[in-house]
């Protein structure tokens, strides 16, 4: 890993983009940290999707041919392109998406990561082989490339998600059509110039294998709607969804949809209290609030909530706020104004349905001025309000009493989205009662770790609003492609199969 330049501009040159790349366009790129501009940049026309598209399937049809561990070599050499650039992508994470330099390496060693797995999986793309009920039969299955897949990627996590689904899909012979969020499109060009890289150093792989459409979302509206890409994977609001997927479903395409959390821990009598309040900072604060996993709600058994909400008041009180590339800090800006202003409502609809606010203020000194910066809240409430069952992509924690454990989960499950959730509990029959199918009903359900900071080697994702799709690993990859279901026949006999007689 190279070392990290403490200004944007460097940073940029530096991973390869520079003036000619970043002037001169119409997106105009501002750092949540202090609203300074980071790149004007030149906007794909919505009428030129039919030939991103286009270009997309003849480079399917040369990539699908190829055999799949020479693919996994392609993802390999991006793999180390991204350990050589770590510091400057981390860094431009931080200056981008408002991220703490941690937490910017980190997403990158999250895409390192993919990168290793995919690689492993491009010699493991297994299919079965099923007991045929005919003589001299043999049935299997084939798992074959899809077609190009559009990934339309959010703020947050501006880098990582996509390449989840960027490096599963090439190794299972897919193109890549990559609509990033238009406030992080600079991440998403340096994304391009690294991959550029690991293109050339590998040689003789198809054009626009991986092609990247800067601009707003009438553009992911027509990735969506093309017929020439299978599968769409995508990730933002719920919002986003509902407006995406019925019209992928319309031409019947795919939808991998990662959504909306509200993410929950319960914490229990037996708990170690020490390491839940190291485990709820995090997930409550990390990315100031602003991961599909963060933690958003706290149901506490009565007889421990005091010393609960004591311990965390004292966290809370001490949680340096800052510019994020600076050495200790722990909580960034929030991605712009609007967010700020959404944080405060909430917290007003809260107390009006009976809440207790603690935090929650903008913070004005020793901040960088411009950007949004905001002390994280902690808010105990009387009930789930409809305010503690919406997602408010800020860092808010709301804190709700349990007396028994069966009204821990009803509480836990009570909420439209269904991505992430944990216990904290010594007991191993709340523990396993809450991984049980009467327990979370959650995509991702811990024990004694928070909801978020998802390893790569587990399928990702989450059910109900958060939408039923899974990136990443396990058998993830089997939705970026087409299963085929072949039976042969050895023998000199043609037996139909349940016994039917014809002719
Ligand atoms: C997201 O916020 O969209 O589990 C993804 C986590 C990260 C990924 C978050 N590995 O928090």
């Amino acid at each position: 890993m190279n070392d990290i330049a403490m200004d944007a501009k460097t940073t940029l040159e530096r991973l390869g983009l520079d003036a000619a790349d970043v002037t001169g366009g119409s997106l105009k790129v501002m750092s949540p940290i202090d609203r300074r501009v980071l790149g004007e940049l030149r906007e794909l026309p919505v009428g030129e999707v039919g030939t991103v598209t286009a270009r997309a399937l003849a480079a399917f049809r040369a990539w699908r041919a190829v055999p799949a561990p020479r693919r996994g070599e392609l993802v390999r050499l991006f793999g180390e392109e991204l350990r050589m650039a770590k510091g400057d992508l981390g860094a431009l994470v931080s200056w981008e998406a408002g991220k703490i330099i941690s937490e910017g390496l980190g997403e990158v060693q999250e895409m390192i990561d993919i990168c290793d797995f995919a690689v492993g999986l491009s010699r493991q793309l297994y299919g079965l082989t099923i007991a045929s009920e005919r003589p001299g039969h043999r049935m299997m299955e084939i798992w074959h490339p899809i077609g190009p897949v559009g990934v339309i990627s959010a703020f947050n996590f501006p880098v990582a998600v996509w390449s989840w689904n960027a490096a599963i899909s090439l190794v299972c012979g897919n193109p890549v059509i990559w609509k990033p969020s238009e406030r992080t499109p600079l991440t998403a060009l340096a994304c391009r110039e690294l991959l550029g890289r690991a293109l050339a150093r590998f040689g003789d792989a198809p054009e626009d294998l991986v092609q990247t459409m800067i601009g707003g979302a009438d553009l992911g509206r027509a990735l969506a709607e093309s017929r020439d890409v299978p599968v769409i994977s995508a990730t933002g609001s719920t919002r986003m969804g509902r407006a995406v997927a019925p019209v992928v479903a319309a031409r019947f395409g795919k939808c991998i949809l990662e959504l909306g959390g509200n993410n929950a821990m319960i914490v229990c009598p037996s708990a170690d209290l020490e390491m839940a309040v190291r485990a709820i900072v995090f997930s409550a604060v990390g990315t100031a609030g602003q991961r599909c996993t963060t933690l958003r709600r706290l149901i506490v058994h009565s007889s421990i909530m005091d010393d609960l909400a004591a311990r965390l008041r004292a966290a809370y009180a001490e949680l340096p706020i800052g510019h994020p590339l600076d050495e200790g800090t722990l909580i960034g800006p929030l991605i712009d104004g609007e967010a700020g202003n959404a944080m405060t409502a909430a917290l007003e609809t809260a107390k009006a349905e009976g809440g207790s606010v603690f935090g929650g203020a903008r913070v004005g000194d020793g901040v960088p001025s411009g950007g949004t910066y905001m002390q994280p809240a902690l808010v105990e409430m009387p009930h789930q309000s409809e305010t503690v069952k919406t997602e408010t992509f800020a860092p808010i924690l709301y804190m709700m009493r349990y007396d028994d454990f069966a009204e821990a989960l009803e509480i836990q499950n009570d909420v439209p989205q269904g991505l992430s959730s944990c216990v904290f509990t010594l007991n191993m029959r709340e523990a396993e009662r809450f991984l049980s199918m009467n327990g979370s009903d959650c995509g991702i359900a811990n024990v004694n770790i928070g909801p978020s900071g998802a390893e790569i080697g587990g399928a990702f994702g989450g059910e109900k609003e958060t939408g039923g799709g899974r990136e990443s690993g396990s058998d993830a990859w089997k939705s970026y492609m087409r299963r085929q279901t072949s039976t042969v026949n050895y023998s000199a006999e043609l037996p139909l199969a349940q016994g039917v007689r014809f002719g």
